[in-house]
């Protein structure tokens, strides 16, 4: 099987395989034009590195068959306020950071407490392909392939106790490769955090690609989350630290605008943030806007999760 992580690359081989890249583009173009591949060898390389494919499985009963947001889109359209505050500044102030190798920290309630590299926690037989939409709580949505692992199937394996009741989630703090970070306009490093219950839930994805290449660091390379019902900021990036705890864990936008953003943040329409309404949003690409769904259109499989609660309260 053909599955390589970034740090198993041969320098020589990312050349090739940039150029490859670069020729199917050009390819692509040159047959429209009627044009012949006699100019390919004067490409350049030029750019980030291209991404490494990822074999996987398309997960039908998860996914949407809604119009997929354009890869170019998904990749420099982003929120990733350790790069920068602007939609822009991710792609752009990527290009340094470094997601290979990688370790997570596992500690909390649980009986496997460990530092755990990348390869322990992502199993490459079992990744699938999910077709999410993103809600962000700006008001604008993506559809986007998405390839990862339910969550639950990694966390299950550091067998928590009974008394885990929440996991929180901690993100990279590399200042020298995330100029954002100079800036604190977050407390940092960004944290997230869900109940248990929502961890274990099978629409949660630990997400490691999307287009079925790895994640470009914009995204949230190498590990990030993924939690379609909630607003897109619950979908914490570059993931180092999952602790499972007794107690609501702190999360960065919680904390940082409390009667703004709460902990359960789900995506619903009835009830608008205090500066702008949440019943409708802008898939990113169309000019008209369209109805925002209840827990995103998720409602059938995780509305069971909040039964007896007041939405309104538990924002
Ligand atoms: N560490 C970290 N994770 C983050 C953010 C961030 O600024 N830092 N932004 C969040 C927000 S607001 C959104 S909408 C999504 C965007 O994910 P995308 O850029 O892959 O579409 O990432 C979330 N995860
Ligand atoms: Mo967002």
């Amino acid at each position: 099987m053909l599955i390589k992580t970034p740090d198993l690359i041969k320098p020589s081989e990312i050349t090739d395989r940039q150029l490859y890249l670069n020729r199917r583009k050009f390819i692509r173009a040159g047959a429209n034009l009627g044009i012949a591949g006699a100019l390919l060898n004067t490409l350049t390389i030029s750019g980030a590195l291209a991404a490494t494919k990822l074999s996987t499985v398309k997960n039908r009963d998860y996914s949407t068959d809604e119009e997929l947001t354009p890869y170019d889109a998904i990749t420099s359209y982003n929120n990733f306020y350790e790069f920068g505050t602007h939609k822009s500044d991710p792609s752009e102030n990527a290009g340094k950071f470094q997601p290979q190798p990688w370790s997570v920290v596992v500690d909390g309630e649980c009986m496997k407490p460990g530092t755990y590299s990348y390869e322990d926690i992502i199993n490459p037989h079992q990744l699938e392909e999910r077709i999410y939409r993103l809600r962000c709580v700006e008001a604008w949505s993506m559809v986007i392939p998405w390839v990862g692992i339910a969550l639950a199937d990694v966390l299950k394996r550091f067998e928590p106790t009974s008394e885990a009741k929440y996991v929180a989630f901690t993100t990279v703090m590399r200042p020298e490769e995330m100029p954002g970070l100079r800036r604190r306009v977050l407390d940092w490093p960004y944290r997230e955090g869900l109940r248990i219950d929502e961890a274990m839930h099978p629409l949660t994805l630990l997400t490691v690609g999307l287009y079925g290449e790895v994640l470009p660091n914009q995204n949230g390379a190498p590990i990030r989350l993924v939690v379609p019902w909630k607003y897109g900021f619950k979908s914490i990036k570059s993931i180092v630290r999952i602790e499972f705890t007794r107690k609501q864990p702190k999360t960065s936008w919680n904390m940082s605008a409390p009667q703004e953003y709460g902990f359960y943040s789900n995506v619903n329409p009835e009830v608008d943030h205090p500066r702008w309404s949440q019943r409708k949003e802008r898939r990113i690409g169309d000019f008209l806007k369209r109805e925002t769904l209840m827990f995103n259109g998720y409602g059938e499989q995780v509305a069971s999760l909040y039964r007896g609660m007041d939405l309104r309260k538990h924002y």
